[in-house]
């Protein structure tokens, strides 16, 4: 008798109950596969870190004790998908029965009942014991109406009692801090170094380029600066509970040409393959505030986005699957221009956070939202092609988490599902919170002209934005600015503005 239990890339849960003690009649089961290289063109540290990290969670399994059935992805043997490796397992060992977690994306879910109906095994699927929510209570709570994030989140503070006082109300008064939250970095305090060591992965990297594996951005494979091991991920959580955490609420929504994380945590690629748990992340940053280390607006600004927003997009993902994927509320059909695969675009910002992405599989969140994802808006960019851009080019990027971000608070693709707004913005916001504009070709002040230092691209794409959707923005309360703003500009003005905003909408490639 053999339960043949399968691990995927993203499941390194040491800590998950099938681990307590090893059984003689269990073998686990883990494989690189092209289908999960293939199906989006990863990077090549994304690819890197997660079989590394499975390689390495493989080989703590088996000094543990656990029975454990490695496929990597030059074995002669390796059928190089789920099923067909499967298949080949459940023979080689006899297998009398199938188990599994629940699979994070919904095309591998699909993927796994497939396989499991072709075993032809008795099956059992199991919880991934991560999620603070599980996937049956998001169903009861995300149904055909999804609640606004901000109430999901308090939500998960009441059931979860965290930064609550004595009457169940939020420390401080308010659950929110996010109006402290917008400072410009000015250099000082100096933001911590890259917060991951290197490992040297070169003999990995050959392996997946003999395979054939296509892969976009830099490898560094001799340099790959990404946690591997839950005891790394453990000391890289420490050093930003100590050295950014109390900086990482004021520069929650700063960018640099000086640094790449500012005080971001850079967790997400451990979370999200399970080395940590959201659990220990949260309450790690909730001693250090009640030990006095970091103020409150900072504590609660990082705990919101791990106890509400990572949680909250999950549960929109999975009350909305397979629809969301093809949502274009806005219609939009444009290209992605070729500079977001090169860096090599005029536009600082551009230029800073997309080179910064190729080479390090890495951008902060407002780089993400407001420089990548609004311009991408901004010009009416196809979200289909978006979608993969952001799917590939990171190390955290798993659908569940990526295509919500993406499609819904960045593209606005699926109608408000998740933005009560549109993230669009102009110069005026980058420049207000990055040193991006100094340096630039264009003029962050002008929204038209092409003499001397010409205007930036931004802003008449965000005025043109605001009138291509009109009917469905000019009404909503948080959008009266700046229609108000467009209706007082004077007629010639507005006609130059849509015009330089046709004229570079001609040419973005060339930008
Ligand atoms: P920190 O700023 O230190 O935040 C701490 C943790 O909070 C993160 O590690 C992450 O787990 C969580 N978190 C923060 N913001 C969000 C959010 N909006 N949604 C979910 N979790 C959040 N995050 C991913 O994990 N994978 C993705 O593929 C991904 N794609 C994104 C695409 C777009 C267009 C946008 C706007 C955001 C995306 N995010 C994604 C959310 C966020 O940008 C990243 O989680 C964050 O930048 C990761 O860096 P960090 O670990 O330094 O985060
Ligand atoms: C992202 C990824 C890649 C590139 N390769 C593998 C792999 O070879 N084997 C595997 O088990 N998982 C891989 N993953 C992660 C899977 O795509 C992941 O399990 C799904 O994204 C489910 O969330
Ligand atoms: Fe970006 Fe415009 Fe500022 Fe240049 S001027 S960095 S393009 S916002």
């Amino acid at each position: 008798m053999t339960t043949l239990r399968l691990i995927l890339g993203d499941q390194l849960n040491a800590a998950h109950s099938w681990f307590r003690s090893p059984r003689p009649d269990v073998l686990y089961v883990m494989m690189e596969v092209r289908s999960e290289a293939d199906y989006v063109r990863h990077h090549a540290q994304k690819v890197l870190a997660i079989f590394a990290a499975m390689r390495a969670f493989a080989a703590a399994l088996q000094a543990a004790g656990h029975r454990v059935r490695y496929l990597k992805i030059g074995d002669t043997d390796n059928r190089q998908s789920f099923a067909a490796n499967l298949a080949l397992v459940a023979a080689e060992c006899g297998a009398t029965r199938f188990e599994r977690m629940e699979a994070d994306e919904w095309r591998v879910e699909g993927l796994l009942e497939e396989s499991a109906q072709a075993l032809a095994l008795p099956h059992e699927v199991f919880s991934s014991e991560h999620f603070l929510a599980e996937r049956a209570e998001l169903a009861r709570r995300f149904t055909a109406k999804v609640p606004r994030m901000e109430f999901f989140y308090r939500d998960m503070r009441r059931r979860h009692r965290i930064l609550l006082d004595a009457e169940d109300s939020p420390v401080g008064g308010v659950w929110n801090f996010d109006a402290q939250n917008r400072e410009k970095w000015p250099g000082d305090p100096p933001a911590p170094e890259w917060p991951w060591a290197g490992h040297d992965l070169t003999a990995l990297w050959g392996e997946i380029t003999a395979a054939g594996v296509e892969t976009i951005g830099a490898p560094h494979a001799g340099r790959v600066r990404w946690p591997l091991t839950r005891r790394e991920a453990r000391a890289g959580l420490a050093r930003f509970i100590e050295h950014a955490l109390p900086w990482f609420g004021p520069y929650q929504d700063a960018m640099s040409t000086r640094s790449t994380t500012l005080f971001h945590s850079g967790l997400s690629f451990a979370l999200n393959v399970k080395l940590l748990h959201p659990r220990e992340v949260i309450d790690a940053a909730v001693a250090a505030w009640q030990l006095g280390k970091v103020e409150l607006a900072s504590c609660e600004g990082f705990v919101r986005q791990i106890l509400g927003w990572r949680e909250f997009v999950r549960g929109v993902y999975w009350a909305r699957m397979p629809s969301y994927a093809q949502g274009n509320a806005l219609d939009a059909h444009r290209p992605l221009p070729a500079w977001y695969w090169t860096g090599e675009t005029k536009m600082n910002c551009l230029h800073h956070a997309v080179s910064q992405s190729l080479d390090s599989a890495y951008a902060h969140h407002i780089q993400r939202l407001m420089i990548t994802g609004n311009f991408a808006l901004l010009a009416g960019c196809d979200p289909d092609e978006v979608d993969a851009w952001y799917l590939g080019i990171y190390t955290d990027a798993f659908e569940w988490v990526e295509m919500p971000n993406t499609r819904g608070m960045s593209q606005f693709a699926d109608g408000g599902v998740i933005a009560s707004k549109p993230y669009a913005g102009a110069a005026s916001y980058i420049g207000k919170q990055s040193d991006y504009c100094k340096t630039c070709t264009y003029d962050p002040k002008r929204r038209h002209g092409a003499s001397g230092r010409p205007a930036c691209p931004f802003n008449s794409l965000y005025w043109d934005f605001l009138r291509r959707h009109e009917a469905r923005f000019a009404r909503n309360p948080r959008m009266a600015m700046p229609y108000k703003a467009w209706a007082k500009m004077d007629e010639g003005e507005r006609a130059a503005t849509l015009a330089q905003a046709m004229d570079y909408l001609g040419k973005l490639d060339a930008l």
